[in-house]
Parts: structure tokens; sequence; C-alpha cells
């Protein structure tokens, strides 16, 4: 049999796409284990077309374990990937607990695989979704122009904050459809009520200018992940990054729209050459016939996808793109399983 596998917070939103690509993927594990929180304990869950109980998140339910994937919230990582480590688990964790801890490797297989095989820890990080919405395009015009700064924004999901997250939107949509709200200060937040869930402000007919919790200067957490997260897959610590990150009344898939400057001149037809043949990066960029990828056609994909690249401009070093990924796939369980996938073939 294979190595074995626990899900941590296989009932979440992360974790129920997990499942789903534990079943899609080639089938490299012997047992696969569900934890969750008590909460969830006993629930049956269908895997590999077989249905698994839950059982609740304990020291001894990493016995003989030898992969844990993690999702769950950044304090229930911190406590408990290091108690899996420690009994000889290699854990690969979706939270941010870990992300910049010089000794936790975060890793985008496209991008930066080696980097997985030094793990003091035993933890892997994965990056955040928005992050890894754009990182796989970003890496591969990195490796044949070398990235020189970057300036982003994001047009976030809501599915990012979770099911919570899903909820309010379908909520918030349910009561402004076949209104003529929108129209005047405030009619759309009367409508929805104070309750707006994960987000500061209404998102139906809305845009956000805000996700995550408030940083430095101004700056949101989710801004400085991005900044942050960037630099250390690239393995450019000094990069220059500006971000803004948006929710906007997307279910799942997160937009991007990127200005990329790079060490010297850049052509389109070279850029288009790089994204068309990068693995795991899908060229969709043909205005002139309406084509370019939108989240109503990227969501349920794998790939990072890309559309209006152009050459800046005022500076022909520099790109502009639009870039889509869904999520809570390669922004999160599709890369944690990929990352699990690789310890797996190292160690068996
Ligand atoms: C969002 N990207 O869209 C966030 C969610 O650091 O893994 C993921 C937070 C994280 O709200």
């Amino acid at each position: 049999a294979g190595p074995t596998l626990a899900v941590v917070g296989a009932t979440g939103a992360v974790g129920t796409v997990m499942l789903q690509i534990l079943s899609q993927h080639a089938d490299i594990w012997g047992e696969i284990r569900l934890l969750a929180s008590p909460r969830s304990a006993g629930r049956k869950l269908a895997v590999r077309g077989e249905e698994v109980e839950v059982a609740a998140l304990s020291e001894a339910a990493f016995d003989g374990v030898d992969v844990a994937m993690f999702d769950v919230p950044d304090e229930v990582a911190a406590q408990w990937a290091p108690i899996a480590a420690a009994k000889g688990v290699i854990v690969v964790d979706n939270s941010g607990a870990f992300r910049m801890d010089p000794d936790v490797p975060l890793v985008v297989p496209e991008v930066n695989p080696h980097a997985a095989r030094v793990r003091p820890r035993g933890i892997i990080s994965n990056p955040n979704c928005t992050t890894l919405s754009m990182i796989v395009a970003l890496g591969a015009l990195h490796a044949e122009f070398g990235l020189r700064e970057l300036v982003v924004s994001s047009y976030q999901a809501v599915s990012g904050a979770g099911r919570a997250g899903v909820d309010t939107l379908r909520q918030q949509l349910s009561l402004v459809a076949g209104t003529e709200l929108g129209t005047s200060p405030g009619d759309v937040r009367r409508a929805v009520g104070d309750n707006t869930g994960p987000f500061p402000e209404p998102v139906a007919l809305n845009v956000v200018p805000w996700a995550g919790s408030l940083r430095e200067d101004g700056w949101s957490s989710e801004e400085m992940k991005v900044r942050d997260e960037s630099r250390k897959i690239l393995g450019l610590p000094d990069l220059p990054v500006a971000v803004t990150c948006v929710r906007v009344p997307v279910v799942t898939t997160h937009s991007l729209t990127v200005h990329a400057r790079f060490e010297g001149r850049v052509t389109v037809t070279k850029a288009r050459e790089i994204l068309a043949t990068a693995p795991g990066v899908v060229l969709f960029d043909n205005p002139a016939a309406g084509e370019f990828p939108t989240p109503a056609d990227v969501v349920g994909t794998d790939p990072t996808w890309v559309g209006r690249v152009r050459r800046a401009l005022d500076d022909p070093t520099a790109l502009e793109l639009f870039v889509c990924g869904d999520n809570l796939r390669k922004g999160a369980a599709l890369n944690t399983a990929q990352i699990a996938e690789l310890v797996a073939a190292e160690l068996f």
C-alpha cells in the first residue's frame, strides 16, 4: 500500500475540494484519514468513491500517518502542525501560520519544487490563494525575463473567506435581486442590513477594497501576504511589490491585474510563447474575438488562466496581464495536494 495521508480540516470549503481532488488524481495513497474538529467528528464524507468517517483531531490520530494536508485556521495549525511533525508526519499546511518562517519552505510545484526538500521543521507551507492565483504565470515569465517589480490589484471571490463568505453573498443577492437598488447612496447597505458577514461592507452589487485585517500604515494583511509570499516563492527578497486587494461579488475564482517590470525589454510575442507553453498556465487571449479569462469560465478548473497580455505603453520592460485562478483549487486544495504528492514521490 502507498503512504498514509491525513486530511486535517476535511469538512471546510477547501477540505471539500481536497477530497474531490484526491478522488480525481492518480491514487498514490494507501489509507486516507479524515480529521476535523470534534464538532464534525462522526460525519461521513466521500473520498475515492468510499465513505470515510471523520475522526476528531488528536495526537493519536497521527499515528502511522506519513503526510498530512492541513486546512484549518492559523491558530489551529500553529498548535497542531508541530504536534504532527514531532510524530514524523510531513505537514503541508494551507494556513498563514508558518509561511514566512525561514525554516518552512513555501512551495508552488511549478515554480520552486526544489524548496520542498528542505524542511527543517517537517512543515511545508502552501501560499495564500491570491498569491497562488498569479504566481505560476509570473514564475514562468520571471524564469525567462527576470522580474524586477510587481504592481497588482486583486478581484477576490467571496469563497476566499470560506463558507461564511459564500453564504453572505448568496443571502445578500437574494435581498437585492430584481430591485432597483444601486441607484442612490446607501440603498444597498440598507437593503442588506448591518450583518455583512466576514466583509466590512455589502459585497452584492458592490466592490470592497479590503481583505484580511489591518496592518501598519493602512495596508491589509492580505496585501502584505501577496508581497511577502511572492518574494519568498520567487527567491527575490527585495522585489518591489505594490498590492491592492479588492473583494468582488464572485463566488469562486480570484482575478488579478498585474503590471510586471522585467530586467530588460520584453516582447508580447515572447511573453505569449512562454505563457502558452508553461505547465499549469493557459493563455486565453484574443480580445478581437472577445476571448479573455473570467471567473465564470475559470471556476472549477486547475490552471492559471492569462489574458489581456500587453506591453506597457510607457515602459518597454513591462507587461500588463489579467490573470484568473480558482482560489479553492490551485489557490488552495490543488497546490496543497500537489506538494503532498511531491513529498510522497520523494519518500516512497
Ligand atoms: C481571501 N486569500 O480571499 C484569502 C483567504 O492566508 O490563506 C486565504 C487566507 C490565507 O480572503
